[in-house]
């Protein structure tokens, strides 16, 4: 245990003085902060300068519904632009895309981050097997957490946000390799890392990983899926999803696991929130809306952190999910 701490601990080190040499990407600060996610909305509405969306594109709204606009052009329709998220400064956005797939058989995603208006996109991750998604920013935005199952079930890598360094975070200690995790979020210290698992059970489970003790932590526990962490910026909360009360609802709990609240009640799904900057509301997408249980239609909706104030932000036939704000 002991060696295994200290191994661990060793990389740490070894991973802090190497991304300690590369300085920060400068980039243009996005004025107002918008909302991203992602859609196969089509060709319309237009955006300026861009070509007609083929694919499933990231998309950016404003929180009072205006100013919608697409930021990806896609080569071809099989195209999957997804996961969006902005680096800590708002100049930047990471996001997954299958958008260099030589064939349709070839569908496997890769890590890719362009500039906040859409400009001076590059390609992270390179393979040389399995999907690479979830991409969330460490908090000095040096880094980027996402998952990846090219070792076989998927797990949490972190890289350098220019493609080095790439590595997995946690040990099959932690995660047996015949086990899953998903969706990571930083803390904002930079200290811990939250993600989900189904390490003890089928159903997934909220787990933090502090990063400098190398303690996994669980904070969930029960036979429900528990999914989607997210900090608050101010660190004191998470928000996360789960079906513990019969559907998919949104709750807030401590770091530690107390203190749980739900902040949706609706029969339908509600998940994936993320938190405003100031911290005072919360993203999210919802099939509250959706006339017909044929096909999962999906939009993007914004509330009060105290699950009040509830508003739609998309109207449209299709999904659009995964929203960064
Ligand atoms: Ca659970
Ligand atoms: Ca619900
Ligand atoms: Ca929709």
């Amino acid at each position: 245990m002991r060696e295994r701490t200290h191994r661990l601990l060793l990389r740490f080190v070894a991973l802090a003085v190497a991304t300690w040499t590369i300085l920060p990407v400068s980039a243009q600060r996005s004025d107002q902060r918008e909302i991203l996610f992602d859609s196969r909305m089509g060709p319309t509405p237009a955006s300026p300068g861009l070509g007609p969306a083929k694919g499933q594109e990231i998309w950016v709204i404003r929180s009072d519904g205006s100013g919608l606009r697409r930021l990806t052009e896609s080569p071809s329709e099989d195209t999957r632009n997804q996961v969006p998220r902005w680096s800590p400064d708002g100049g930047q956005i990471a996001f997954s895309s299958t958008r260099h797939a030589p064939s349709p058989e070839n569908t496997d995603a890769e890590i890719y981050v362009m500039n906040f208006d859409g400009s001076g996109l590059r390609r992270i991750t390179y393979g040389p097997r399995g999907t690479n998604t979830d991409a969330d920013w460490s908090p000095d935005g040096r880094r980027l957490a996402f998952v990846s199952n090219r070792d076989g079930n998927s797990k949490v890598y972190v890289v350098n946000a220019d493609g080095s360094n790439l590595r997995r975070l946690t040990t099959d200690q932690m995660t047996p390799s015949s086990k899953s995790e998903t969706g990571p979020a930083w803390s904002p210290d930079g200290k811990r890392l939250a993600f989900q698992s189904n390490r003890d059970r089928e159903e997934n489970e909220i787990y933090v990983l502090n990063m400098e003790t190398s303690t996994l932590v669980r904070l969930t526990d029960n036979n429900a899926w528990d999914a989607h962490p997210a900090w608050s910026p101010d660190g004191q909360y998470l928000s996360f999803d789960s079906t513990r009360d019969g559907n998919w609802e949104i709750y807030l709990m401590r770091p530690d696991g107390s203190q749980v609240v739900r902040l949706t009640n609706h029969p339908r799904m509600d998940n994936a929130a993320r938190w405003s900057r100031d911290g005072q509301r919360l993203a999210f997408n919802s099939t509250r809306d959706f006339k017909s249980d044929a096909l999962g239609n999906l939009e993007i909706y914004v509330m009060n952190r105290d699950g009040s104030g509830l508003r739609r932000l998309t109207n449209n036939p299709v999904k659009d999910t995964h929203p960064d704000w």
